[in-house]
């Protein structure tokens, strides 16, 4: 099945030739597409050097300005479907995922999972690297989602991903609003509403080694709002 792993980058020039060689190690028949948002640090330089080594397999989006990641993905996902790929995978540029799991996503997609995602909670999960406030931020944020959203799902925010193009017949990309940590949020609850097959694997998440996280308290905000107002769309629709 053609697949395709959407890398949406700000400012990972210290990172991004790394986690492209690598990918293409564990697998080279996949395809690579990098989102960027015009980085000032020049990470699509390096990408373009890159594209002389992959003629075939690397992609580049470049953007004029800092969009945030929810969009970036939606900028990716309509490229793949327009490419006529069968499987969207998202990873992060950071090295905090292991692209070696991209052959277990693709082998559970091929047993009849039509999402599959790289979780940090569940047995034999773990999370290396974080300061102990970001622990605790991050669990009690996702138990909380999880209840007030009512879903199966343990990982609710992770960026490690594949999903089957068929969830998109269902899923209305121009409908998703939210921008940064929560549009995984969305989207997991949008995979979880239309009963889509779902299956968590367990990974080991390590912080990143170089450049900043982008996270930010806007991001926090954003990812109770958008619960909150997916909450409010269920109860409209009754
Ligand atoms: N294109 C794009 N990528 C972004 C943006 N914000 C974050 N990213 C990328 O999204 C991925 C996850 O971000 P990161 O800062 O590592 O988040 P953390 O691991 O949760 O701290 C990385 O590959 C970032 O470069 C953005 O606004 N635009
Ligand atoms: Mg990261």
């Amino acid at each position: 099945m053609k697949t395709v792993v959407i890398i949406p980058t700000y400012n990972e020039a210290e990172n991004i030739k790394n986690i492209i060689m690598e990918t293409f190690q564990v697998n080279n028949s996949l395809h690579i597409l990098i989102v960027d948002d015009n980085s000032p640090d020049k990470t699509s330089e390096k990408v373009k050097q890159l594209q002389s080594s992959y003629t075939n397999n690397l992609h580049l989006i470049t953007r004029d300005g800092k969009y945030g990641l929810g969009s970036a993905y939606i900028t990716g996902f309509k490229w793949a479907l327009k490419n006529k790929f069968t499987l969207i995978c998202e990873m992060d540029a950071d090295g905090s995922h292991n692209p070696q799991h991209i052959n277990e996503f693709i082998k559970y997609i091929n047993q009849g999972y039509d999402v599959v995602i790289g979780s940090r909670r569940i047995k034999d999960g773990h999370i290396i690297g974080w300061n102990i406030f970001r622990h605790i931020a991050s669990f009690s944020a996702m138990k909380f989602a999880k209840i007030f959203l009512n879903l199966k799902t343990e990982d609710i925010t992770s960026g490690f991903r594949c999903y089957h193009k068929k969830i998109f017949d269902k899923i209305n990309l121009d409908n998703i609003k939210s921008n940064g940590y929560a549009f995984q949020e969305e989207m997991l609850y949008l995979c979880e509403k239309n009963n889509f097959k779902i299956k968590e694997i367990a990974i080991t998440f390590v912080d990143r080694k170089k450049g900043k996280s982008k996270l930010t308290l806007k991001d926090i905000l954003e990812f109770f709002i958008v619960m909150i107002k997916l909450k409010i769309n269920e109860y409209r629709k009754i």
